[in-house]
C-alpha cells in the first residue's frame, strides 16, 4: 500500500500520471473592481484558458527603455560572469539573466508598477512578492527552444512551492511574431497537473536552465492536453504583456529568424504560498532562482520612466 501525502507529487515514479488541479485559479472576487486590474470578462478568460494577452499594456517607448536596459545588462562583463547569467546550450551566447529586479534599478521599479502588480494581486487574491525574475534573450538565428513544461511542477518539486497560487508576467521587449519563437501556451492545460516520470538530480538547475531534462511531460500527456485545448502562440508588439498561471503548459521554439525576441519575466507568488523544503530531500536551489530570503509584499507604484502613457 502507498500513502500519498503530496497532492502534487512528481518525479517519484516511472509513470506519467494526469491529476486534476486542486486549487482555485482566481483567488479574489471577480466582480470586485481593482484599479488597473482586469475587467470581469478578462478574468473569466484567464480562468478558462489559464492566461491572458494584453497587447500594448506598456507603450513602445517604455518597452524601448526596458529593452535598452536588458541589452546593457547582458553586454556587461560583470553581469555575464555572475551565476545569474545563463548561456545557450552548446555556446556562450546569452540565454537568460535571472533576478534582474535586483540587478537593475529600472526593473526593481517595474516589478512594482501598478499596471502589472495589481493584476497579480487581483488574480492571486493577496499581497504578492517576486519568486523569480529573468530576461530571456532568444537572439536572432541562435536562440534555442524551451521544451514544454509546467513551471509549477518545477517550483513544487525543486523549490517546495506548496500550491498553485503563482503566475508569470511576461513583458515583450521586442515584437513577438510567428517567426522568432513566440511563447506557446495550451489553453485549459492549467486544469490538469502532469505528474512526471523520472527523478530529479541534485543541482539539476545547472543544466535545466539551458536545456531541461527532468520534469518534462511525456508526448502522450502533451497530446492529451493539446487535443482538449489546442495551442496558442502569444504574438504582439513590444510592450504587450502575457499573464499565465503557474501550471499552464508552455514552451517555445528556437529562433532561426533574423529577428531577436527578448522578453522579461516576473514571477509573482502569493505571500500565503511561500516556499517550503524542496520535495524528495533535495537541497534548495540558489536564491537567484527561487527567493527564500525576501517574501516582502510589493507596494504598487506608479513610476515615471520618462515616457509613461
Ligand atoms: O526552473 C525554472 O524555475 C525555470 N525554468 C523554466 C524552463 N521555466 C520557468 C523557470 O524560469
Ligand atoms: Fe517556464
Amino acid at each position: 500500500m502507498v500513502l500519498v501525502t503530496d497532492t502534487y507529487q512528481s518525479r517519484v515514479d516511472n509513470e506519467t500520471t494526469i491529476l486534476m488541479r486542486q486549487d482555485p485559479i482566481i483567488y479574489s472576487d471577480p466582480r470586485a473592481e481593482v484599479p488597473h486590474g482586469l475587467a470581469h470578462h478578462q478574468l473569466k478568460n484567464y480562468q478558462k484558458n489559464g492566461f491572458i494577452l494584453l497587447k500594448g499594456l506598456f507603450s513602445e517607448q517604455e518597452a524601448g527603455l526596458f529593452l535598452r536596459e536588458a541589452r546593457k545588462m547582458t553586454a556587461d562583463p560583470k553581469i555575464r560572469r555572475r551565476e545569474e547569467a545563463v548561456a545557450e546550450p552548446g555556446s556562450d551566447a546569452g540565454r537568460s539573466v535571472f533576478m534582474v529586479h535586483r540587478l537593475s534599478e529600472l526593473y526593481r521599479q517595474l516589478v512594482s508598477d501598478v499596471r502589472v502588480a495589481n493584476i497579480a494581486r487581483q488574480i492571486l487574491g493577496s499581497e504578492v512578492y517576486i519568486h523569480q525574475s529573468r530576461v530571456n534573450l532568444k537572439a536572432g538565428f541562435s536562440g534555442k527552444e524551451f521544451h514544454w513544461h509546467s513551471d509549477f511542477e518545477t517550483w513544487h518539486v525543486e523549490d517546495g512551492m506548496p500550491r498553485m497560487r503563482a503566475l508569470s508576467c511576461v513583458i515583450f521587449l521586442t515584437e513577438n511574431n510567428e517567426f522568432n519563437g513566440p511563447l506557446m501556451l495550451m489553453p485549459g492545460s492549467h486544469m490538469h497537473y502532469i505528474s512526471c516520470a523520472g527523478e530529479t538530480l541534485q543541482d539539476h538547475y545547472q543544466q535545466s536552465l539551458r536545456k531541461q531534462r527532468h520534469g518534462i511531460a511525456d508526448p502522450a500527456a502533451l497530446s492529451f492536453l493539446a487535443e482538449r485545448g489546442g495551442i496558442q502562440s502569444m504574438k504582439g508588439p513590444a510592450g504587450s504583456v502575457v499573464f499565465f498561471d503557474c501550471n499552464t503548459m508552455h514552451g517555445s521554439n528556437s529562433n532561426i529568424s533574423p529577428y531577436p525576441r527578448a522578453n522579461l519575466f516576473f514571477v509573482y507568488n502569493s505571500v500565503e504560498n511561500t516556499l517550503e523544503s524542496p520535495r524528495g530531500g533535495l537541497k534548495p536551489r540558489p536564491e537567484f532562482m527561487a527567493t527564500r530570503q525576501d517574501f516582502s509584499p510589493m507596494v504598487p507604484l506608479e513610476p515615471a520612466y520618462g515616457g509613461r502613457k
